[in-house]
């Protein structure tokens, strides 16, 4: 307030968020989903006023939810002084404009709002390239449906010429273009700094890489602080990391690892925002283990298990060892009996609190034990060792195969067991330093 009484607060944009369920038997998760939207929404500082499930059975394709409905939450957002719809499901750019002109209703979806946050969050410059590269590839193939409007109001207005009922087509190649260029430019530098990093990196080419990965929240950078000593941001909102950091930790004697820390993923993550980061990627795809790290005391946890497992198929790192950390025991209370219950259903998994630090000596065990029951290996197989080569797919993970000019090159995370039958034809363990 001013001295002369006026309220200087600035006013967050008010919404109504809206999830589309098609299938009854799917309310049940349309609501949580939606629940989840409400908490991007705030972190996008967004207040939001009500929430709304609308049963349908088939998605309208002018408006996605239909006159009927649309009429009615119009008259609701009045009463309410409310400025924004808010879709949890992905709405085209045609069907939003559809939604203003039909209804005067400003319509955004999920995506939207994510790239919003990451827009807020992105704090490096390679953060801030990462995001901008999101939005365009978002963009890109919206553009069409965009700029058609351009040429049905003018020739629905019968004032345009023949010449110009072409404009919205020539704007569309006119942006496409424009855009393509921005994310070429933006891809050469970012190659540049990864390469960068790249040779940074090389002198911890020989210790092993584990990398946390999880749901949005679930306490991947809290633990990263707990195990490493560091003060990285740590924050009850969503994807509060956007970019990946890694330090040397000794976790045996003369036994060093990296660990990294790095951008969280949440449930219908739209491919191109993913293949965005390419740090976070790039962390993972190199890590000789996973830390997958999961709220144990948000009743979504297995959904959220689920779609990180689906992100990590989608970027092809499922076969990466994985570890999983169930974290924040301590905020169980009653519930504690769900950690008996997880123990069961997910042997070998871990159950800390990194904010207590509880079970987290523990887990650094399970992390040596892991590390040294697989490893990471390249390999090159003479072409005339085909058997033996036949013979791998059975002993071990194989990550990638490339054919050179000198025979089959292998990738492949291997037991220590295992490791003697195929030694001969080692090139490159990833702990190289130790025998
Ligand atoms: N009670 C409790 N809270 C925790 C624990 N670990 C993390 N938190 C809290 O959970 C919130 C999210 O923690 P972060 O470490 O930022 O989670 P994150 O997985 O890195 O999140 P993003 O970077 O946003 O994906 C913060 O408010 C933390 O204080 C824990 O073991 N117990
Ligand atoms: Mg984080």
């Amino acid at each position: 307030m001013t001295p002369e009484g006026i309220d200087t607060t600035p006013q967050l944009p008010k919404a109504f968020l809206v999830g589309i369920c098609l299938d009854n038997r799917e309310y049940e998760n349309s609501q949580r989903s939606l629940d989840e939207l409400e908490k991007l929404a705030q972190t996008a500082e967004i207040e939001v006023v009500e929430k709304f499930i609308q049963n349908r059975k088939t998605i309208d394709k002018a408006t996605y939810a239909g006159k009927g409905f649309l009429e009615e939450i119009k008259a609701k957002m009045d009463m309410a002084n409310v400025d924004l719809l808010i879709f949890d499901n992905e709405i085209a750019p045609t069907q939003a404009r559809n939604i203003m002109k039909l209804h005067g209703i400003e319509a955004l979806d999920r995506t939207e709002i994510i790239l919003d946050i990451f827009h807020m969050h992105a704090k490096t410059k390679e953060a801030m390239l990462e995001v901008r590269l999101a939005e365009l590839k978002y963009q890109l193939p919206r553009l069409k449906k965009l700029w058609s409007h351009l040429d049905r109001e003018r020739g629905a207005s019968g004032s345009a010429s023949g010449a110009s009922r072409g404009m919205g087509e020539k704007q569309i190649e006119v942006d496409r273009r424009i855009i393509k260029d921005e994310i070429r430019l933006l891809t050469h530098e970012l190659d540049r700094i990864m390469t960068q990093k790249i040779t940074q990196r090389k002198k911890r080419e020989n210790a092993k890489k584990v990398c946390l990965v999880g749901y949005t929240n679930a306490g991947k950078s809290s633990l990263f602080n707990r195990i490493t000593g560091e003060n990285v941001l740590v924050e009850d909102k969503l994807f509060a990391t956007l970019d990946s950091t890694a330090r040397s930790v000794e976790i045996d004697k003369g036994d060093n690892v990296v660990i990294s820390d790095t951008v969280g993923f949440i449930s219908n993550l739209p491919h191109s925002l993913i293949a965005s980061f390419r740090a976070t990627l790039k962390d993972v795809m190199d890590a000789d283990l996973l830390l997958h790290v999961v709220d144990i005391a948000d009743d979504a946890c297995e959904e959220h298990i689920k779609a990180v497992n689906s992100v990590l198929k989608e970027i092809g790192a499922e076969k990466i060892p994985v570890l999983l950390v169930f974290n924040k025991i301590d905020l169980l209370g009653e519930y504690r009996v769900r950690e008996e219950i997880f123990s069961d259903k997910y042997e070998g998994s871990s159950f800390i609190s990194a904010f207590t630090g509880e079970n987290t000596g523990n887990l650094l065990n399970s992390v040596r034990e892991k590390l040294n029951q697989a490893i990471r290996c390249s390999f090159l197989f003479p072409f005339e060792e085909q058997k033996i080569l036949a013979n791998m797919h059975e002993i071990s993970e194989i990550l990638s195969k490339d054919f050179t000019d000198y025979g089959v090159q292998v990738t492949a995370v291997i037991s220590r067991d295992n490791l003697y039958k195929v030694k001969d034809f080692l090139i490159k363990k990833s702990d190289a330093t130790k025998k």
